[in-house]
């Protein structure tokens, strides 16, 4: 019983080794809020949603056009709240 409960721990110690990004990339998320100007309905947020979401290192996406604000959580190791804000300008509207 002794064994098999080592072996166990071993196992467990190993896992942490093999997937230690797991941990580090959530501590290394961002939230950045960004002023958006010209979204004048859902579509808009959608539209938005849809592209930001999409790109590597963005993790979640919340636009409201009433608040005129888009709320990005990123990585900033794999994009820059610059290239984010370069996307947002790309599909036509005014970044503040
Ligand atoms: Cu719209």
């Amino acid at each position: 019983m002794k064994k098999l409960l080592l072996i166990l721990c071993v196992a467990v110690a190993h896992a942490q080794v093999l997937i230690p990004n797991l941990a580090i990339a959530h501590e290394t998320l961002t939230q950045s809020v960004i002023g958006v100007d010209g979204m004048v309905c859902r579509g808009c947020e959608g539209n938005i949603k849809r592209t930001i979401g999409a790109l590597k290192g963005v993790k979640s996406v919340t636009a409201s056009h009433k608040d005129k604000k888009v709320t990005v959580d990123f990585d900033p190791s794999i994009i820059t709240l610059e290239g984010i804000k370069k996307a947002i300008r790309d599909l036509g509207y005014t970044v503040s």
